[in-house]
């Protein structure tokens, strides 16, 4: 095996790399060529790993993780798994002196954006943690040849391009056609006895080949490395060639290029289900051949399917894989030849599921019909464990009411959710606030027949990526501070950062880590909106999904407010301000991609005119993604984390604002109220109802009209919503909105937002108090960490063993 620990073999490993894949030197090389032959050198590394931790986990036959995702969020491997594997500061130095700036070589790296926000994310940052708690756990999903559309903004508006992402991308995928998988759709159904077993045949299927794209996932300070398998869907059949023959070329090759659109795109949804047939397909397609290649390797290993629930786990991340129910009943029927109870008890130990909204519009749902012709074997399973369901449901409360509530097929559609509820082994929420509302609101029946099942654990993030990697000015004065990197495998550690809670002299140096950090961001902008930012402003920073829940247009109300006062009193003596916003809407979310283009009318409107000047600044950054929030996080002094409580089920961006020493302004809604809880009222901003007053209020009758009419300052902010600003586009529409429903109560929270902002522009003023509280927001961010949360999932819901991390 190569060793690159030391620069110059590091050097010789890039270059030998070069040679062989691309037939050129250092020299000739172009960034992209060195980024891969760097991917090259490191993978390696990791191969001979990964290939020993599957050796180990076979030998020791420990159980195994297997997390099912529609989306693992990834972003950029190269500097991550350096970092991780302990040679980062080799191959930047190698890349250095073979000619190239490190960073730009980075940089031509595309960020692997197989995701839409934070349930995508969450699921790499596991990632993570697995490998570096050794567990031995697989990812499952689908190698979307394009992943989130790229975001351009066009004349205020956004314009969605596609994501090619595999071109480059690729560098980290291995693809392993010797263990395809067949996936089967449509069809009928043969049975018939034999042997006093029934079985079952479904003939006349069409056959899509599943070939398996795997991606080594390291961990810090260990050998261990799991993988992440990303199936990809290929045709069995190049082109019919009887229709071929007929002359008709077109319709020959049309089976083919059906099967492949399977893995083409990802659905740009994110909190919203658009019950489409190729999302259905999606899903069937990467669980089914998930489950096959699960259970064929356990035969493989022990012989038998009967101890599967022994030696397997299956984590479904939300409902969107919870066609792995069905599916395991009837690999385990069907193929194993277990009866229905049999079959039952392994399915249900082997399953757990994790909620993560609790919108009524995000609760997947499909439509009878659909299932019934796409899967009919599949959807024979679900009728069944929805009648025996129903049977012990009827049981327990004979109440019709209750039953058609809980029901799994009802009125033509199947619940998902409730599908998952009735088979889960457990039923997680993602907060301790969320897995409340799903114990005593969108689930509470059912927690009532079967309370044990119903667990929290709260989200958590790499802290590896999300702090050290990326903000290695607050690294280095962490590691200083604590003595070491211990913080690194034990992030409590963090902890200790508090004694210098009253060091003038430390606040200090983190208020010049944090210029230094927000100088970059303020170049990085400048490059990507031509806008020059005043880096003495307070950073104030919304980034996340666009929606309407998070609220991104009651911060614009605020800062349409701020401009009117400007215009009432241009001398007025103001703490100069910038709002930076990054959001991606959904494609068909029409009033989302206005709230988007209102944003840009108000920041073309303030950053033009004189009254704002060393003022007021905003800013719409195209194109949010992991790696921009690479760059963004570490820059932000103010976190906006401002949804209606009760209706963002964590959050993981306020936890990343966090740790880098951001001061978060929000409500008590998902992990918030965490946040809260180790900071008390005096080192964060919150403002606005509870989830109860929330639930409270609306069941009054809320009426936001009257809130309008006796608010004279909200008033002025909508009605010039109506006029809009200097670009001529009128927002009247979603003035309309906010008045004759307010769904989401932005105008009952205004003036309490509008108090929790003042209160962040004074204590800004006093720099020795502000990075005080920044200084106790870094201490106390280490229950944020992903492994702590990984820990949770291993000892409450897998019982596997991991590495003690302390
Ligand atoms: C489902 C069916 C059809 C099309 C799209 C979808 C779909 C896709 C993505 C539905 C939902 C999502 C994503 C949801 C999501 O990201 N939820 C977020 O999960 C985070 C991690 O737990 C939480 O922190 C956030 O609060 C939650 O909004």
């Amino acid at each position: 095996m190569t060793s690159i620990h030391s620069v110059e073999k590091m050097k010789k490993a890039i270059c030998d790399k070069l040679k062989l894949n691309f037939g050129c030197t250092a020299d000739e090389a172009t960034e992209g060529q060195m980024m891969r032959a760097s991917a090259l050198v490191l993978r390696e590394i990791m191969a001979d790993r990964e290939i020993a931790t599957k050796h180990e986990t076979r030998a020791k036959k420990a159980r195994q993780v297997h997390y099912l995702s529609m989306e693992f969020l990834m972003g950029r491997s190269l500097k991550k798994n350096a970092w991780n594997l302990g040679v980062g500061e080799y191959l930047s130095k190698a890349i250095e002196e073979l000619g190239f700036h490190a960073s730009d070589v980075f940089e031509a790296e595309p960020d692997a954006a197989l995701g839409n926000g934070g349930l995508g994310r969450l699921a790499a940052c596991y990632l993570d943690s697995l490998s570096t708690l050794e567990i031995p756990a697989t990812g499952y999903s689908i190698c979307y040849e394009m992943g989130i559309f790229r975001q351009r903004i066009v004349d205020g508006q956004q314009v969605e391009l596609p994501d090619e992402w595999k071109e480059l991308g690729s560098a980290w995928l291995l693809p392993k056609p010797q263990e395809a998988e067949h996936v089967y759709f449509g069809g009928t159904l043969r049975k018939f006895w034999d042997n006093d077993r029934l079985h079952v045949v479904n003939e006349g299927a069409s056959e899509v080949l599943a070939v398996p794209c795997d991606m080594e996932i390291a961990g810090y300070d260990t050998d261990h490395v799991n993988t992440l398998r990303l199936w990809d869907a290929k045709s069995t059949t190049p082109m019919d060639m009887s229709l071929f023959s007929q002359g008709e070329y077109l319709r020959a090759m049309e089976q083919h290029a059906m099967v492949e659109t399977i893995a083409k795109v990802l659905y740009p949804e994110d909190n919203h289900i658009e019950g489409k047939s190729l999302r259905l397909k999606q899903q069937y397609f990467f669980v089914s051949a998930t489950v096959q290649s699960v259970v064929r390797k356990h035969i493989e290993t022990y012989g038998t399917v009967m101890n599967f629930h022994e030696k397997n786990v299956f984590q479904i991340n939300d409902t969107h894989p919870a066609l792995v129910i069905p599916e395991l009943m009837r690999i385990l029927m069907d193929d194993a030849g277990l009866d229905w109870d049999e079959a039952w008890g392994i399915t249900r130990q082997s399953v757990a599921y994790t909620n993560h909204t609790v919108l009524a519009e995000a609760l997947e749902r499909w439509p009878q019909e659909l299932i019934e012709t796409l899967l009919p074997r599949v959807w024979e399973i679900i009728v069944e464990i929805a009648r025996r369901y129903q049977d012990e449901v009827d049981a327990y409360y004979q109440d019709p009411a209750k039953t058609a509530e809980m029901a799994i097929v009802w009125d033509g559609q199947v619940r998902m959710a409730n599908l998952c509820v009735a088979a889960c082994r457990t039923i997680n929420g993602v907060s301790a606030l969320h897995s409340d509302i799903l114990r005593n609101d969108l689930f509470r029946y059912q927690c009532a027949m079967t309370p044990e099942k119903f667990q929290n654990v709260t989200n958590g993030i790499d802290h590896r990526r999300w702090l050290s990697e990326i903000n290695p000015g607050l690294d280095a004065l962490i590691v200083e501070l604590t003595k070491g990197k211990k913080y690194l495998l034990y992030p409590q550690d963090l902890k200790k950062l508090e004694k210098y809670a009253d060091d003038a002299a430390v606040l200090e140096r983190l208020g010049d880590v944090k210029r230094k950090n927000k100088e970059r961001l303020a170049k990085y902008v400048k490059r990507d909106t031509g806008i020059v930012l005043d880096t003495g402003a307070v950073f104030d920073v919304q980034a996340k999904r666009l929606h309407e829940y998070k609220r991104q247009l009651l911060n614009v109300l605020h800062i349409i407010s701020l401009y009117h006062a400007l215009q009432d009193d241009p001398n007025m003596a103001m703490q100069p301000h910038a709002f930076l916003f990054g959001a991606k809407a959904a494609p068909g979310y029409a009033v989302a991609k206005r709230i988007i283009r209102l944003i840009n009318s108000l920041a073309d409107q303030v950053n033009n005119d004189p009254v704002c000047r060393d003022k007021l600044q905003v800013a719409f950054l195209e194109n949010y993604r992991v790696s921009m929030a690479e760059t963004l996080m570490p820059a932000s002094e103010v976190s906006q984390q401002i949804s209606l409580a009760g209706k963002e089920a964590s959050g993981t961006g306020n936890m990343k604002f966090m740790m880098n020493g951001a001061l978060t302004i929000g409500t008590l809604d998902g992990a918030n109220v965490e946040m809260h809880e180790v900071l008390g009222d005096e080192n964060m901003f919150l403002f606005g109802m509870h989830a109860d007053e929330v639930a409270r209020k609306k069941a009054e009758g809320y009426m936001p009209q009257m809130v309008y009419m006796h608010d004279e300052k909200l008033h002025r902010v909508v009605d010039q919503l109506k006029y809009g600003f200097r670009d001529g586009v009128s927002y009247e529409d979603l003035a309309q909105r906010l008045l004759m429903n307010d769904e989401y109560m932005l105008l009952e929270d205004f003036e309490s937002y509008c108090e929790a902002e003042a209160r962040v522009v004074a204590t800004y003023a006093d720099a020795k108090a502000w990075n005080r509280m920044s200084l106790l927001n870094i201490a106390r961010s280490g229950i944020f960490a992903a492994d702590r949360a990984v820990a949770q999932y291993a000892d409450n819901i897998w019982h596997v063993p991991h590495r003690k991390l302390s």
